[in-house]
């Protein structure tokens, strides 16, 4: 009586299912929950072609239930209690409504169970291509408990299809045949491009169905062609499979999904796109881990056309991840894009599982958008900053930043935006911290900045000159204009050239930075003198940590000028003295 109820309710939930059309999720019974009645099997073969609901099954099938025992091994099925095992050329077909014309990822969870070189073949029919499946290795194990779910993707060719899986193995035991659970299938739509990037599903958050009960994510297989890739855009190049992880089970960088590159230089994860030849392309990506245990000194290896870049990353298996950038010209009007990981991982956690870096937001730009490069930034494994320095022409900026000998060794010139970019270290308790110093080439003298020298700015230095009166005037409008683009960065106001005798601006007037709340130090950039503090004051708001100190001065280039040190304490008293002044009333900041 009882099982007549369970079989009508099945029959329901299928024909609904089906009546849905079904794009996301697992299939009717695909978890092969219903099972054989007891007469349709043999001990565990099913010996009915019908006898599993919602499936039909050929050649040498088993029924399995949780906790059956093969040798000395206990099957666990990772979905609900029951699994089918396919014997030697067994196979298992399901119908399903689709879509036709429309893409789609099948994912499935499969053990292994002896130490056989085993492969399935999955395929969907009707198809018009001749010899159109894929066989999926499933000889390495990636998870700890012997299961592993596996994707490939599909045009659906028909509204009708059947989907197919096949053990196509030949050993001598029937008993070796892999385990099949939890078959699922996802619509993926056409690969969209991210605002301002020129890659396809970029940040991976396209891609295969990932069953929610399991930690394991899914192997996206090998594959030559992409009309099968599980994921959007992107191709498995090489020999074995990458692993698609989500935010679930995993530390992802960015969204809700990323790849885990789990099988070193034996596989790839690529993706082809149009470049002009000559032109010059950004590529930026994070790499990190995905917080699963996998530790140890890490190395990515990105590629385009033929420019190589090995980013290190050390994991500490918590889940962190940095931010690298490849700038490369292109030398054909295509261009490949890869990642790989140059060595293998093992998770530290004794299951001996195979494990790696974590790639994830692939972002390709050409750097006509000067706004979205940034030239050579993040490239070290140490925090590091854009520091926007600005300020009318003549204030000494390029003076001020040429006096760090390592950065004016370092500076890079970018043509496109006509910027030097000078990398500063500084020697913190904390560590090493970098600012990328971002120099104009004098075009603030005829009048603002593009957006681009602004965009992405981490801090800023506001410069003017204690001699020109007229430089401060300005202020305010250089202040207007960077928070424009830049909000709630870290500013300082910088008043220079404080060794001149007969200064313009007295200490007293300059009350910009108390009303906008920015630091403000009197320098001379000709003599070294405070070259230091705004750094300092910028390094501990960035880094959060007002008890962060300089352990090791810069090398600075020799002072130029000497200056009467006691007349500028002086004024510095004066500064602080002003400083508890109430603020003038007007907005004019100061007339004369
Ligand atoms: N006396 C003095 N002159 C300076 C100082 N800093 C820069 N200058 C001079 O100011 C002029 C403009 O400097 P520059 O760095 O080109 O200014 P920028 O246009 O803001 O980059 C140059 O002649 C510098 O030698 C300083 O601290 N003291
Ligand atoms: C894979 O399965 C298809 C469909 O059943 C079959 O035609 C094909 O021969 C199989 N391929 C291999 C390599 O077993
Ligand atoms: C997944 O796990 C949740 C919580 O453990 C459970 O309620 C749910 O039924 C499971 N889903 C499947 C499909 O097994
Ligand atoms: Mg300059």
């Amino acid at each position: 009586m009882k099982k007549v109820n369970i079989f009508t309710l099945l029959v329901l939930f299928s024909t609904f299912t089906i009546a849905l059309c079904l794009t996301d999720g697992l299939l009717p019974n695909g978890n092969f929950e219903y099972g054989p009645k007891p007469s349709q099997m043999k001990g565990t073969k099913v010996i009915d072609p019908h006898a599993i609901p919602s499936w039909e099954i050929s050649g040498f099938v088993e029924y399995i239930t949780s906790g059956h025992k093969q040798g000395d091994m206990l099957l666990v099925v990772p979905e609900g209690a029951s699994a089918v095992r396919l014997g030697d050329e067994a196979s298992i077909k399901t119908k399903v409504k689709v879509t036709n014309g429309m893409f789609y990822s099948v994912s499935f969870s499969a053990a292994r169970t002896c130490a056989q070189e085993e492969k399935l073949n999955v395929s969907i029919l009707p198809n018009k291509e001749p010899k159109d499946w894929g066989v999926l290795p499933i000889q390495t194990v990636y998870s700890s408990d012997g299961w592993d779910s596996y994707s490939w993707g599909f045009l659906a060719q028909s509204n009708d299809i059947e989907i197919m899986i096949h053990n196509p193995g030949k050993e001598k035991d029937p008993a070796c045949g892999p385990l099949i659970d939890s078959v699922a299938l996802k619509a993926l739509p056409n690969p969209k491009r991210q605002r301002g990037n020129i890659l396809k599903n970029g940040n991976f958050e396209e891609g295969p169905y990932i069953f929610p009960n399991t930690s394991y994510g899914v192997l996206i297989p090998p594959n030559i062609e992409d009309d099968h890739s599980p994921l959007p855009g992107w191709m498995i190049e090489s020999l074995k499979a990458v692993k698609y992880v989500d935010s679930n089970h995993f530390a992802v960088p960015e969204g809700k999904r990323a790849v885990e590159l789990v099988a070193g230089r034996e596989s790839a994860l690529a993706q082809t796109v149009r470049t002009v030849l000559g032109k010059t392309y950004d590529l930026t990506f994070s790499v990190g881990d995905a917080k699963n245990s996998c530790e140890g000194s890490m190395t990515v290896e990105a590629s385009a056309g033929r420019d190589i870049l090995q980013v290190p990353y050390e994991s500490k298996g918590n889940g962190g991840f940095k931010r690298a950038k490849l700038r490369f010209k292109a030398v054909s009007s295509r261009t490949r894009v890869r990642f790989l990981s140059t060595f293998y991982h093992m998770k530290s956690d004794s299951s001996g599982s195979l494990c790696g870096p974590i790639i994830d937001d692939v972002r390709l730009v050409s750097i006509r958008y000067p706004g979205r490069a940034l030239p050579d930034q993040s490239t070290v494994d140490y925090p590091s900053f854009k520091l926007v320095l600005v300020g009318d022409g003549g204030t000494g900026k390029t003076t001020f930043v040429k006096r760090h000998l390592t950065g004016e060794f370092e500076k890079k010139y970018e043509p496109t935006i006509g910027v030097e970019v000078h990398p500063l270290d500084f020697f913190t308790n904390f560590g090493k911290i970098r600012f990328y110093c971002w120099d104009t080439a004098g075009q603030e003298k005829f009048g603002g900045l593009r957006d681009g020298y602004y965009i992405h700015g981490n801090c800023a230095i506001i410069m003017f000159d204690v001699t020109a009166r007229l430089t401060y005037k300005n202020v305010p409008t250089w202040h207007r204009d960077l928070c424009r683009v830049c909000e709630n960065i870290p500013i300082v106001l910088c008043g220079n050239k404080i060794d001149v005798k007969n200064r313009q601006v007295k200490a007293k007037q300059i009350t910009f930075h108390r009303k906008k709340n920015l630091q403000y130090y009197e320098i001379s950039a000709k003599s070294n003198y405070n070259f230091e503090k705004p750094f300092l004051y910028l390094a501990r708001k960035l880094a959060g940590a007002p008890d962060l100190y300089f352990v090791e001065s810069p090398a600075l280039a020799p002072p130029e000028v000497q200056f009467d040190l006691v007349e500028q304490l002086k004024h510095e008293e004066e500064l602080k003295n002003a400083m508890n002044q109430p603020l003038p009333d007007d907005d004019e900041d100061f007339t004369e």
